[in-house]
């Protein structure tokens, strides 16, 4: 063996456990809401390095990689045997991802993946993308995966490689290891993207959080995220939909929105998170949001804080898709809740929080006024409560 390759070699596989090593601080004082953590959970520095490049000296004297790995978000997440899972979005340099399953014993740091990536069945018409994996243990027994499948649109003329048909693919498992392929959600609407199952069963049915788009990249007429019920999940036909969150003008899901994991029962009622889009001159701004739905009706919102509960802070700020933070899982451990999010489409952050904050913060924010003057009279009315508190 060459010296170079020995020394490569050996250095590539010190500086990815030190790495993998790397314990995780949670930031000192937060903003009440949730704490942030120094660095981030998972990231393309963390795909094994078996998967890059090959160790056979004389296939690779260079020892390069083989393969590139161009980032890791939209992470599925959830607790499994006790550990801290997440399906998370692996992106090639070929601009193709797949999913891939790490764990951590605590959910904040040390998170490995496993031995190889999440071999997914095809249907009749073969994925050309899949990803945004949302996993949800059903009451029903199986823990399913719902993930955006895209395809190229085939009415598209040749001079249009970018024009696409988002839908919403379905798997099924129970330990993580095996995935069963489901048809391909039936709705309505021409287009599904961050398509969510409820976990509990609705008058003996599934119930699927939609979000209906016009076309690959405009929500469009579609509106929100949208409601409705399937008799089975094999295959899964929603007939109805209704738009349970609408976008609204001048607010942060102004151009749209779409649901984030399935949501978490508590006594007040569903907390949902979800993600927001907004328009500004440097493009758009994904940003997330939180509210809760009554415990009788999902479709009925009862409480909607206004603005933003996580934004992208610092170096979450730039990615591939900057300005963008995104979530599609959430671990609740008794009154623990880890937030998983991405930034930028490149990396997986998680936020610490608990059942009892989320709760607090949906009930007594303030909602959206919808003019500045509204928003001016909700500061003066907590100026107000300041200035009685401490008189
Ligand atoms: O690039 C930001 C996000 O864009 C899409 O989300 P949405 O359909 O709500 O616009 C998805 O491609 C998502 O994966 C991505 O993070």
């Amino acid at each position: 063996m060459n010296t170079y390759f020995q020394e490569r070699s050996d250095k590539l596989k010190s500086q990815y456990e030190a790495y993998l090593r790397r314990p995780n601080q949670r930031e000192e004082l937060g903003n009440g809401l949730f704490f942030r953590y120094q660095n981030p959970v998972l990231t393309a520095a963390h795909v094994p390095l078996n998967w890059k490049y090959d160790f056979n000296e004389e296939a690779n004297p260079w020892l390069m990689e083989r393969i590139g790995i161009n980032a890791v978000f939209n992470a599925g997440a959830i607790l499994f045997e006790g550990r801290y899972i997440l399906v998370a979005r692996v992106e090639g340099s070929d601009r193709k991802s797949f999913f891939a399953v790490a764990e951590s014993a605590n959910g904040i740091d040390g998170f490995r993946f496993w031995e190889q990536p999440v071999t997914l069945a095809e249907n009749d018409e073969p994925d050309t993308n899949v990803y945004d994996m949302r996993l949800v243990q059903h009451e029903d027994g199986w823990i399913y995966g719902l993930f955006c499948t895209e395809r190229r649109d085939p009415e598209a003329p040749e001079g249009d490689q970018t024009a696409a048909i988002a839908q919403c693919g379905i798997v099924r498992t129970r330990d993580l290891k095996t995935w069963e392929r489901l048809p391909d959600l039936e709705t309505p609407s021409p287009q599904q993207r961050n398509v969510v199952l409820h976990p509990e069963f609705v008058d003996g049915k599934y119930a699927l959080y939609t979000r209906p788009q016009d076309g690959f990249i405009e929500a469009g007429n579609g509106g929100g995220i949208g409601f409705g019920l399937a008799e089975s999940m094999n295959p899964a036909v929603v007939s109805k939909e209704v738009i349970l969150d609408r976008k609204v003008y001048h607010t942060i899901y102004e151009a749209k929105n779409g649901l984030g994991p399935a949501p978490l029962k508590t006594d007040k009622g569903w907390l949902h998170l979800a993600h927001g889009v907004r328009n500004t001159a440097a493009g758009l701004r994904y940003t997330l949001y939180l509210f809760m739905t009554a415990l009788d009706d999902l479709t009925r919102i009862i409480h909607k804080p206004a603005g933003y509960f996580i934004a992208p802070e610092g170096e979450e700020r730039i990615g591939d898709v900057s300005n963008v933070v995104f979530s599609n899982g959430w671990i609740q451990d008794g009154d623990r809740v880890l937030v998983y999010y991405a930034s930028s489409d490149t990396r997986m952050h998680v936020a610490e929080t608990s059942v009892q904050q989320l709760i607090d913060y949906v009930i007594n924010t303030p909602e959206d006024g919808l003019s500045s003057a509204a928003s001016v009279r909700a500061i003066n009315n907590l100026i107000g409560a300041n200035s009685v508190a401490v008189s």
